[in-house]
């Protein structure tokens, strides 16, 4: 792995046949000080986390599991809301190399043929009471197989292979995520990033409902701000919504 994935400028890379989660690993190894650009890749996560104690399945042999650690300026920690969407834009545009048109369902979620390929976990590193780094874990569909029964699901899901119609390299997707990655987190705080992002969203125009811990709420799925946060319409009014526990669906 690491010789096939020499030519990216990346500090270090752990393989993991077997983990928990490579995020909880990525996480400890930024605690421990690990510089921005160390991956952690595993080829089987025996507890692979969503966002709020959801699970992520990784079935061996056929996803796509790392974690990326990344030490942001104080600029990028006043948008640090945006390493998801900096995650959820590397692999759609992964995927768009390899022919597919990918949809980002706002704020973390990658889409083929409206179902879901791809999920990214964004999680903050802190040093006592202050923000010192990110993680951003991202697990992929890539083979039959890989896509779970789909009454664990809340949301249909799909895999790479199936949408493409024909076999493709673990190694090599991974490569290409990886490069878009560190190319876009160069650009984290450009507008162009954000309209490359916006430019890729699924139901934006359209009516949608998002569920917060404290309830749902349904309107017209405005825009994002620069912040990456949604902006909803509700009957002439506009709310904001920050990522982290929300879904989205469509109406
Ligand atoms: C996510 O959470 O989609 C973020 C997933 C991040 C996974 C990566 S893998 C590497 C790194 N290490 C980790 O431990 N995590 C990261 P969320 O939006 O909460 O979605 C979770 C929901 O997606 C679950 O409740 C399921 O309904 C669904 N799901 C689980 N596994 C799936 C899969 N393989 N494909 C499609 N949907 C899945």
């Amino acid at each position: 792995i690491r010789a096939r994935l020499s030519a990216l400028p990346i500090s270090e890379i752990q393989y993991l046949p077997e983990t928990y989660s490579t995020n909880d690993d990525a996480m400890a190894w930024a605690q421990a000080g690990a510089p921005e650009g160390v991956v952690v890749i595993a080829d089987k996560q025996l507890k692979g986390r969503g966002r709020l104690g959801r699970m992520w399945v990784t079935q061996p042999g056929t996803s796509l599991a790392f974690s990326m650690i990344f030490r942001p300026t104080l600029e990028e920690i006043e948008k640090l809301s945006l390493f998801s969407p900096l995650g959820a834009l590397a692999v759609a545009v992964a995927l768009e190399d390899l022919g597919l048109s990918p949809e980002i369902k706002w704020p973390n979620d990658v889409l083929l043929s409206r179902k879901k390929v791809c999920g990214v976990l964004a999680e903050t590193v802190w040093m006592g009471s202050h923000i010192n780094g990110v993680v951003l874990g991202i697990g992929i569909n890539v083979a039959t197989g890989s896509v779970p029964d789909s009454n664990m699901l809340l949301f249909p899901a799909t895999c790479v292979e199936s949408e493409l119609g024909k076999p493709v390299d673990r190694l090599s997707l991974l490569e290409s995520v990886l490069r878009h990655l560190i190319e876009w987190r160069k650009q984290i705080r450009t507008e162009r990033f954000i309209e490359e992002w916006k430019k890729r969203l699924a139901f934006l125009g359209e009516k949608v409902t998002v569920q917060k811990p404290d309830g749902e709420i349904t309107g017209r799925f405005q825009d994002v701000d620069e912040h990456g946060a949604l902006v909803l319409s509700v009957e002439e009014q506009y709310h904001t919504i920050f990522a982290g526990d929300v879904k989205l669906r469509p109406l």
